[in-house]
């Protein structure tokens, strides 16, 4: 009998480990994109082993070891072989060299040091680049093109990147918590660095280098001083010696009122000789611990932080002491365009250009105006900034957001690369057709020495990442399109639902689809045909009746300009004029309220309620018809996403299910706020077919109050 139980009791064990040991092959969404399960399709699977007998590097080249060993890691994974890494090609095998292209060398080779070329001849493959950093890219190619289980062939061929510092920027604070951030706490262990290095730090440095990711400033823009202090400045060399190794630069965003607050001086005045003195010693500081330090990032008299305006200087003031300090050791200063002043009769559209367009040619070249897509704040859908093409003197970067402050946070689905390309692709005219912004920010169209795209990050300590496992996209997309713009949304998405999700092509294209529809359905439901809704608060619940808040730019009111006449901001000449900081060519599209597209129509003009629009419905209609139609889409995401559900992995499966489920009911919740608030000035009916709101206002607005209880 005991010997009955004790076998039985050892079964169960079993079992439960089994369980546990079954449960724990599921996908959690750790290995993001860099999955490198075996492929299945025998073909490939074979051509490629032929061609990976072997991954040669030379031996005095040592850097090239990690780019090897990625390499090595990756087709261990998809082909199940361990090819070994050597120090010279093995006769009668054929392999992949990883090297250098020599300088001699005719052929078309990379435009700058980042890229890289792969060719092949007699059956050997070559990963060739002008820098180390090219080759570790260049495995990272054509790992992705064995993940897509494409051929060799579609791998080979020249890629350099269009924009020199492809970045993240983290609005980590130093406690843990991320300001915007959706994902968990901070990735960065503050209080175990530097002594304590978490391996996951080099998981993230993997990750970005697979994308072409270069840079990273690992704290809030709303920045600490404890920062620029011996202790903290360690603390970010533990983490910039895992990022090195991956091609990443580390930045940190700087305080400005530090050389007080820290330096316990009597100012920060920017042009005061003691404080300019405080800026190149610190400088000097963190050069010697992080010798390849990548530069300052900086907010400076924007929601409060300080800046030089508090001693009545410029903002080209305040960068230039700052680029005065990082000259010697070829950092860079990104300069935040993101500042509005708190003016009850200004138009916060304006601000940005307003204070920076005048100041083109007055900063030093080592600095760089890192400017938002949109003039206002990261909405759903924003026209341009008009800061594009009008500092054609000074080095302009483009800021997005990844992180969904704005979009649903992690709980909606939204994919980003469309908004990102809807930026990149508008023309603003400044030289003629064809001026994008994709043209200023690459360099190209004013001969910028610098370019820089940053992306505000979404990652997090959840394990995935980025909590919501489809918004992994969004970092794989700003990625790309970071390394080339001309990157189609579509493209990305088929590229990333393979190498993330599944290669059971029915289901890539409905994954795809449902993303490429996702931005769209997400403003019909939250912000239609222009509307915005930077209000105070939490930038999730949705409060368009919101008209109390210290400033007026704070209060939803102040946006959308709903009345009894009608609804939108009149930015025109008879309204607030921000139109005229656009080109001409652009202006007199916009101006009309015939021809202004129906995406922007109430950024720019006050419609009234029963005006027909382009699409033959009148305002109101209009409305109704993208709240109803937006919110009804979700279900459609629902219905395809659970027709893909036996070929995904169940766990990432029934996350996204989740969350669609909540989206689902969110995006009513959105609709019915909207549209009950505006009918108390409309006075309009909800045109069939659409039914009234279940509930009334009052009960949306209690709900949305139990939302912002503390
Ligand atoms: C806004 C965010 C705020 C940021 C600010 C910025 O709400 O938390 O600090 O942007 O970019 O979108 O500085």
């Amino acid at each position: 009998m005991i010997h009955f139980r004790i076998t039985f009791i050892l079964f169960f064990f079993i079992l439960i480990s089994l369980t546990f040991s079954t449960k724990s092959l599921a996908d959690d969404g750790y290995r993001l994109w860099l999955k490198f399960d075996p492929i299945q399709d025998e073909t490939i699977r074979k051509s490629y082993i032929q061609s990976a007998e072997f991954i040669a590097v030379s031996p005095n080249n040592p850097h090239l070891r990690v780019a090897a060993e990625e390499l090595q890691k990756g087709l261990a994974g998809l082909l199940g072989v361990t090819v070994p890494i050597v120090n010279l090609s093995i006769a009668g095998k054929t392999g992949i060299a990883l090297g250098l292209i020599i300088p001699s060398y005719k052929g078309p080779r990379p435009e700058n040091e980042e890229g890289y070329m792969i060719s092949m001849a007699s059956g050997n493959v070559s990963i060739m680049a002008n820098q180390n950093v090219g080759v570790l890219y260049g495995c990272f190619a054509l790992l992705r093109n064995i993940q897509q289980h494409l051929p060799l062939k579609t791998a080979l061929g020249v890629s350099s990147p269009k924009v020199k510092l492809r970045m993240l920027n983290h609005w980590d604070n130093p406690e843990g918590p991320i300001e915007r951030g959706y994902a968990g706490s901070s990735l960065w262990k503050w209080y175990d660095l530097p002594e304590t290095v978490d391996p996951r730090y080099r998981d993230y440095a993997r990750a970005n280098a697979s994308i072409g990711i270069n840079g990273t400033v690992v704290n809030n823009v709303n920045a600490s001083a404890r920062f620029l202090t011996a202790e903290y400045l360690h603390k970010v060399a533990a983490l910039a010696a895992v990022f090195r190794q991956y091609g990443i630069k580390t930045y940190l965003s700087v305080y400005f009122a530090a050389p007080k607050t820290l330096g316990g001086l009597k100012t920060s005045d920017p042009l005061d000789p003691e404080v300019r003195q405080w800026w190149k010693d610190k400088v000097k500081e963190i050069y010697q611990i992080i010798p390849d330090f990548g530069g300052l990032l900086v907010k400076a008299n924007s929601e409060g932080e300080p800046g030089p305006q508090d001693y009545g200087r410029t903002h080209a003031d305040g960068a230039n002491m700052l680029a005065e300090a990082i000259k010697p050791y070829n950092g860079v200063v990104i300069w935040r365009a993101f500042v509005y002043k708190a003016d009850p009769k200004a138009d916060r559209f304006k601000a940005a250009y307003d204070e920076f367009a005048p100041l083109d040619g007055k900063f030093d070249p080592q600095v760089m105006i890192q400017v938002k897509n949109g003039p206002i704040d990261f909405q759903p859908r924003e026209p341009f900034s008009p800061l594009f093409g009008n500092m054609p003197k000074t080095p302009l970067g483009m800021e997005f957001q990844i992180t969904q402050e704005y979009l649903g946070f992690a709980t909606h689905m939204v994919y980003e690369a469309p908004i990102f390309k809807e930026c990149l692709e508008s023309d603003t005219y400044v030289q003629g057709k064809g001026s994008t912004v994709a043209r200023i920010v690459d360099g190209s169209l004013h001969n910028y020495p610098i370019t820089c795209m940053a992306g505000v990050a979404n990652t997090g300590s959840d394990r995935n990442w980025t909590g919501h496992p489809m918004a992994q996209a969004n970092w794989y997309a700003f990625g790309r399109l970071a390394w080339d713009h001309s990157l189609s949304s579509e493209a990305i998405a088929d590229e990333w639902t393979k190498m993330t999700l599944t290669h059971d092509q029915p289901s890539v294209k409905k994954i795809s689809n449902i993303l490429l529809r996702s931005r769209d359905i997400y403003v019909n439901y939250n912000t239609p045909l222009g509307l915005s809704r930077p209000w105070t608060g939490s930038h999730f619940a949705p409060e368009p009746w919101q008209n109390r808040s210290s400033r007026p730019d704070w209060t939803a009111i102040y946006y959308h300009r709903a009345d009894s006449i009608g609804l939108g901001f009149d930015r025109t000449p008879n309204g607030s004029g921000a139109l005229g900081q656009y080109r001409p060519e652009v202006q007199k599209q916009w101006n009309d309220p015939k021809t202004c597209p129906l995406p922007y129509l109430l950024w720019f003009h006050h419609i009234p309620w029963k005006q027909k629009l382009s699409s033959g419905r009148t305002l109101w209609d209009e409305l109704c018809f993208r709240f109803y139609t937006g919110a009804d889409s979700v279900k459609w995401m629902q219905k395809e996403w659970a027709d893909v559900k036996n070929s995904i992995d169940p766990e990432i499966h029934a996350n996204v299910a989740g969350r669609l489920l909540k989206q689902q009911k969110e995006a009513i919740w959105w609709r019915d706020a909207w549209v009950l608030y505006l009918q108390t000035l409309s006075k309009q009916y909800i045109s069939t077919p659409y039914i009234k709101p279940e509930r009334t206002l009052e009960e949306v607005q209690q709900s949305v109050n139990v939302y912002l209880m503390r």
